[in-house]
């Protein structure tokens, strides 16, 4: 148990206050505990949960104002129907009744239909990352109903499944070690904007003589405090990690005990490696041969070194292949001997939840609906066959995250689309939709909550009653299922019935950890040791236990079984045509004061972020007689869109950036980066290559 915190100290303190264990369920690594002050049935105070070992008590800009995002004067307070055309956002208001009875007959009519139940769709990602409202009694009432599975690739599928052929699984170092780290190199990372509580783990380790390198193309707020910064082309990753490889093994600054213990088809691979010099490296990177060299020689000789990897660098062509060869990196060196070495690009997977009970995948009784994926949704609403012929959205906002936008509200616009969307906000897709469910927001529900950055598991416990007429997704699939007609017990479960659900593997690693208790401490750490070193003797969760430089998984599919470089699709090298029109490579990562499109539409964080802007380098604008603060117009085959220039040498020449993902609607001309980005998926996993993108500007 955990000891006495702040929340019984409050709770002690006034008798009349209530002090409600939370998590945040936003899509990010740090998944934060947090303590939530109710008094008179009224949310007064946010704050981090101090006894909570990885957020320490402290929240990011966007989440300590989450009292703002919960009583928000734009907050849906009921149900909606369409009065006006698709996208004006016109609505009345209606009963759930009313809106819950259109839907079931609207959804028995199409399963019944000669297309049948693969003709819906269900639009989903990660608004909420809690199991109850991200993945329970929706999947099971989508698997009951037979409709369209939907591959969810916006994020992160090309790592994984990197990762998957390398190491085994999402598996990595533990980041609470990386202050004790002699070396860490930020790749593709920008923890001050995006993993905030790693951060000061990594200035301890600065502090204590660490060296500290970000690999970016773009010198973000973490690469401008870092001891150095390499600055390679967007989308050459893989071949910067081959170009250290081969210099590490010429320079004999591997691990050989280890390599003969813990991984497969070091032979083959040293084989592989001597055509990747660091000369062919830094051609193909844009870096100076010297750079490759150095940083081979600081990664090989200090110990312990400590890679987080982000999945920045995965939204390319090649960034399955990428990761997977980065991941190569700590074994060939022995850096997983110590806690504080490895990689980090995900923990996911030492949680083992009960998926199978969240999301009763048997309820499809042996049908095998197609699989559509979410990174090309465009060209699914607009081409399918048989056509999507209604989508049900919740967590998601489809019409500004996803790559080009003009496909995906084309698709939107389809007045033969029955579309229902389920958010807190009127977003970019409500505004599509023909019914609008309001949602709950997380002090209105409860959760159970996994990491992909930390190792502990948290319980989202209700702080409030639901604002207006807001409903949890599971109860709204809930309700969908009684009028459907599905008497299977499992639509009856209650969200805490789910909750236990989740914890109930056997795993050892999950061994004590049950719902009655997380939900009292607010948080409990995995089975796992304090100094927590996985791979220390080897034991990866591959097909041979080994770390895998020769996957057979990946032969199967049909690719070489060795790491390779895998070019980006959009590029000078790989696309000359192309990039003669389109030269400059466009990225759109991640605002500070936005969490993907959420907080958006919420006025302090648009303030705080200015408005939508681009950086560029000063070479690149004065070839177009841009200076800073003009309005610029960012184009190429796909679409456009105007923002406002920075001019600030951040990026490296030739590429440009866009802190994203604004609403459409809050933009200049009602349009985002997404109306750039391509819908065109990686080589692992079927994962977006939003970054993967070329483009000219001009002022406008
Ligand atoms: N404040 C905030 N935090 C967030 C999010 C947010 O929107 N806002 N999003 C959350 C989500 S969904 C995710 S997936 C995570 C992680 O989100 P990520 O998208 O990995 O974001 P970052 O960690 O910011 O890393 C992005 C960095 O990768 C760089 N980059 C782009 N292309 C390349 C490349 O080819 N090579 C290399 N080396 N670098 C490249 C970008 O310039 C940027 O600085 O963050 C989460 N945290
Ligand atoms: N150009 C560009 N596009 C990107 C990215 C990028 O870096 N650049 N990043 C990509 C990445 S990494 C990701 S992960 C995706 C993220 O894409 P999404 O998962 O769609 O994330 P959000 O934009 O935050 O939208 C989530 C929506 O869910 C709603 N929501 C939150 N909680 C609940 C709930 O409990 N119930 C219901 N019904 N709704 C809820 C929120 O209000 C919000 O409108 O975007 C991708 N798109
Ligand atoms: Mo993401």
């Amino acid at each position: 148990m955990n000891a006495p915190n702040a929340a019984d100290r409050l709770a002690r303190a006034d008798a009349d206050v209530k002090v409600v264990r939370t998590a945040c369920p936003h899509d990010c690594p740090d998944t934060c505990g947090m303590l939530v002050t109710v008094k008179d049935g009224v949310a007064v105070k946010i704050q981090g949960d101090p006894s909570m070992p990885f957020s320490e008590g402290t929240l990011c800009t966007k989440v300590s104002h989450y009292l703002e995002r919960s009583y928000a004067p734009d907050r849906l307070l009921h149900p909606l129907r369409r009065s006006g055309p698709k996208g004006a956002g016109e609505f009345r208001r209606v009963s759930w009744d009313e809106a819950l009875d259109e839907i079931a007959a609207r959804l028995k009519a199409l399963a019944a239909s000669p297309e049948g139940a693969e003709s819906i769709l269900p639009l989903n990602y990660a608004g909420t990352m809690g199991m109850v409202q991200y993945s329970s009694m929706d999947r099971r009432f989508f698997h009951r109903l037979g409709a369209s599975l939907l591959d969810r690739t916006l994020c992160s599928s090309a790592g994984k499944a990197g990762l998957k052929a390398t190491l085994g699984a999402s598996v990595g170092m533990d980041p609470e070690r990386f202050s004790e780290a002699r070396l860490i190199i930020l790749w593709g990372a920008n923890p001050i904007v995006s993993n905030l509580h790693l951060w000061p783990r990594v200035l301890e380790a600065k502090r204590r003589g660490a060296k500290v390198i970000a690999i970016d193309p773009y010198r973000s707020l973490s690469a401008e405090k870092c001891t150095e910064h390499v600055a390679p082309l967007p989308g050459t990753d893989g071949a910067l990690a081959l170009g250290l490889m081969h210099v590490l093994v010429a320079e004999d600054l591997i691990d050989r005990d280890y390599i003969a213990r813990c991984t497969l088809g070091f032979g083959e691979f040293a084989e592989r490696l001597q055509q990747y010099t660091p000369e062919w490296a830094a051609r193909i990177c844009g870096l100076r041969v010297e750079e490759v060299v150095q940083l081979a020689r600081d990664y090989g000789s200090a110990k312990p070194a400590a890679i987080r990897l982000n999945y920045g660098m995965q939204r390319h062509a090649g960034g399955g292949i990428a990761a997977r060869t980065i991941a190569c990196l700590p074994a060939l060196t022995g850096a997983w001997r110590d806690a504080a070495g490895g990689i980090l690009l995900s923990t996911a997977d030492f949680y083992d939840f009960d998926h199978a009970a969240l999301e009763r995948p048997d309820l499809l009784a042996g049908r095998t609906p197609r699989v559509i994926n979410h990174a090309a949704i465009g060209e699914a609403l607009t081409g399918a066959q048989p056509p999507v012929r209604a989508v049900i959205v919740y967590n998601n906002n489809p019409v500004a995250v996803c790559p080009d936008a003009e496909k995906v509200v084309a698709g939107f616009k389809r007045e033969d689309l029955f579309c229902v969307v389920m958010d807190s906000f009127l977003t970019d897709t409500a505004d599509y939709a023909d019914i609008v469910l309001p949602a709950t927001t997380q002090l209105e529900h409860y959760d159970v909550h996994k990491s992909y950055g930390h190792l502990y598991v948290l319980a989202n416990n209700p702080a409030i009653a639901p604002v207006g007429e807001a409903l949890p997704n599971s109860e709204v699939f809930r309700r969908l299922a009684a009028r459907m007609g599905y008497d299977e017990s499992c639509f009856r479960d209650s969200d805490e019935d789910i909750c236990r659900a989740a914890l109930g593997s056997a795993s050892p690693r999950m061994q004590g950890i049950a719902w009655e208790v997380v939900k009292e401490s607010g948080w409990q750490r995995l089975r796992v040791d304090e100094r927590f070193a996985p791979f220390a003797d080897g034991g990866f969760p591959t097909p041979s236990g080994k770390c895998e430089f020769y996957s057979a998984w990946l032969r199967d599919q049909g690719f070489d079984p060795l790491p390779f470089f895998n070019p980006p699709a959009e590029s000078a090298a790989s696309s000359p045509e192309l990039a003669r029109q389109y030269p400059l490579a466009f990225l759109s990562p991640p605002a500070r004061n936005f969490l993907n499109s959420s907080f958006a539409n919420l006025k302090r964080f648009r303030d705080q972020e200015g408005e939508p802007h681009l950086e560029m380098h000063r070479d690149d604008a004065d070839a177009r007689g841009i200076a800073g603060g003009d309005r610029v117009r960012v184009f190429n085959e796909r679409g456009s869109y105007t923002l406002r220039a920075r001019v600030n040498d951040k990026p490296r020449r030739g590429v440009v950036v866009a802190p994203s993902v604004w609403w459409r609607k809050f933009s200049p001309d009602g349009r985002n980066a997404n109306s750039v980005t391509s819908q065109r998926t990686a080589d692992l996993g079927g994962g977006a290559t939003f970054y993967d993108c070329l483009v000219e500007v001009e002022k406008a």
